[in-house]
C-alpha cells in the first residue's frame, strides 16, 4: 500500500477530529521517522513532546517487552512492584513527596482539579461546592467536558455545552488581574508554564514567581500544568524550575513515558496529596505495572542522558539561529529549550503551507493557532542534525 492508500482508508473509517498532514509513517528511530515509502523524516513535533527520548529508545522498549512478559495489570484493587519504584524516583526526582499515577494527561488535569476542589472545602473552608479556580485565556489543559468548560477556544468548546462552573479566566502574563480575581472561594491558580498550544506564548519573566506569591499570600493553591513543558522540555527538568518555583501540585504526562505508553501523574505533597481517602478516586490503568516500568526507564534516559541541559544548550543555538533568518514572513521566533514557536505575519497566508513545505524537505512540524510553526524535536536530537535542518528551514522562510 502507498501513502494515498492509507490516506484514503483514514479518511473513509477513521473520525476527521484532526487535519494532518498526508505522510504515513511506518518507522521512527531517535529523531527521524520513516513514512511508508520509506522516505526518511526529521519529527521536530515529538507527538506534542511526548518524545523528548526520541522514537522507540531502546532503553524504554526493552523495559516494555521485559515488563510485558511478566504482568501488564492488576488494578489497583492489588498491589504490583513497579508502581511504588516509579513513586520512590518521582520522588526523588522532583521533590514531591507523593503521586497519583493516571493514564492521560487530561485525567491528570481533571484529578488536580478534584483535589483542589476537595483542599478547598476540607482545608480552606470554602463552603461546599462553591469553589473557584482561576486559569488562563488561550489555556489548553485537555479534551474533557470539565477541561474545555474553561477553554477560551471556540473550536475546542462550542457544541459541547453545558459546562462545568467554578472557573475565572484572566489573561495569560498578567498576575494583577490574577490577584483581582481572587475571592475567597478561590482554591486554586491553573499555569502551564509556558502556554504551548497557544502558540508557545512565554509569559513575562516573573510571571510564575509573582503566582507563587499570590497564592501564598491569598492561601490559594498553585497547580502547573508540565505535562508539555516539563520533563526537560524547556531546558530544566520543569518549566518551573526557571523561576524556582515550586507549585502545590504538578501534572506531569507525555514524556513521562517516553511516548511508548499513556503514562500521567500528579504530584504533591503530603498534606495535600494525603486528602485523597481510598475509594474517592481512580483509573482501570492507572498505576499499571506496564506503564510504570516504562516510566520509570523514560525517567532513567532523561536524567542519564541529561536530555534537559541538551535542550538548554541545542535550544538556545535553534532559535539563535531561526532568529538569524530574516524571512519577512517571520513576525516573532520565542521558546525557552526545545519547544520553541515562529510566528508568522498574518499577511504570510497562515503557517499550514509553511509546514507543507517544511514536509516536502523531509521535516515534520505542526502549525498550532494558524499562524505559528511550532517546533518541538526530541531532546536527543543533536548539532549536526540541527545543522542539517536550518537550511531547509530557510529556504521555505525565504522564499515561500
Ligand atoms: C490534542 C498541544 C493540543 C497539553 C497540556 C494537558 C494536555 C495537553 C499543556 C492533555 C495535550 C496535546 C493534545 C493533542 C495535541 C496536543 C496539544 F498543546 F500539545 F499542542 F491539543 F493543544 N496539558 N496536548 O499540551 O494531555 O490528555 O492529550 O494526554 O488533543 O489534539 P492528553
Amino acid at each position: 500500500m502507498r501513502t494515498s492508500d492509507y490516506v484514503e482508508l483514514e479518511e473513509r473509517y477513521g473520525a476527521h477530529n484532526y487535519y494532518p498532514l498526508d505522510v504515513v509513517i511506518a518507522r521512527g528511530e531517535g529523531v527521524w521517522v520513516y513514512d511508508v515509502d520509506g522516505i526518511r523524516y526529521l519529527d521536530c513535533l515529538s507527538a506534542y513532546s511526548a518524545l523528548n527520548q526520541g522514537h522507540v529508545h531502546p532503553r524504554i522498549l526493552n523495559a516494555l517487552i521485559d515488563q510485558a512478559q511478566k504482568v501488564t495489570l492488576t488494578s489497583r484493587a492489588f498491589r504490583n512492584d513497579q508502581l511504588p519504584l516509579l513513586y520512590q524516583e518521582l520522588a526523588e526526582m522532583t521533590g514531591f513527596e507523593m503521586a497519583l499515577p493516571m493514564n492521560s494527561g487530561a485525567e491528570a488535569v481533571e484529578t488536580a482539579l478534584k483535589l483542589a476542589r476537595k483542599w478547598a472545602y476540607r482545608v480552606k473552608g470554602v463552603p461546599r461546592h462553591q469553589a473557584d479556580i482561576i486559569t488562563f485565556g488561550n489555556n489548553f489543559h485537555g479534551r474533557t467536558i470539565s477541561i474545555i468548560s474553561f477553554s477560551s477556544e471556540p473550536k475546542y468548546r462550542d457544541d459541547f455545552g453545558p459546562f462545568t462552573p467554578g472557573f475565572t479566566s484572566v489573561p495569560y502574563g498578567d498576575s494583577a488581574a490574577v490577584e483581582r480575581a481572587i475571592t475567597p472561594n478561590t482554591a486554586a491558580i491553573s499555569v502551564e508554564p509556558i502556554q504551548g498550544e497557544a502558540g508557545v506564548i512565554v509569559p513575562p519573566e516573573g510571571f510564575l514567581r509573582e503566582l507563587r506569591q499570590i497564592s501564598n499570600r491569598h492561601n490559594v493553591l498553585l497547580i502547573a500544568d508540565e505535562i508539555q513543558t516539563g520533563l526537560g522540555r524547556t531546558g530544566k527538568l520543569f518549566a518551573c524550575d526557571h523561576e524556582n518555583v515550586r507549585p502545590d501540585m504538578m501534572v506531569i504526562g507525555k514524556a513521562l513515558s517516553g511516548g511508548f505508553y499513556p503514562v500521567s501523574a500528579v504530584l504533591a505533597d503530603r498534606p495535600l496529596m494525603g486528602l485523597f481517602e481510598p475509594g474517592e478516586h481512580g483509573s482501570t490503568f492507572g498505576g499499571n505495572p506496564l506503564g510504570a516500568a516504562v516510566a520509570r526507564a523514560a525517567l532513567g534516559v532523561l536524567r542519564d542522558e541529561n536530555l534537559a541541559e541538551n535542550a538548554a544548550r541545542l535550544g538556545e543555538y535553534f532559535i539563535d539561529q531561526l532568529a538569524e533568518i530574516s524571512s519577512p514572513h517571520v513576525k516573532e521566533v520565542r521558546g525557552k529549550g526545545l519547544l520553541i514557536g515562529v510566528e508568522l505575519k498574518p499577511e504570510a497566508g497562515g503557517a499550514r503551507r509553511f509546514c507543507e513545505a517544511l514536509k516536502e524537505r523531509c521535516i515534520l512540524v505542526k502549525e498550532t493557532h494558524q499562524h505559528v510553526i511550532r517546533f518541538a524535536p526530541p531532546l536527543v536530537i543533536d548539532q549536526e542534525t540541527l545543522d542539517w535542518a536550518l537550511p531547509r528551514i530557510r529556504e521555505v522562510l525565504l522564499t515561500r
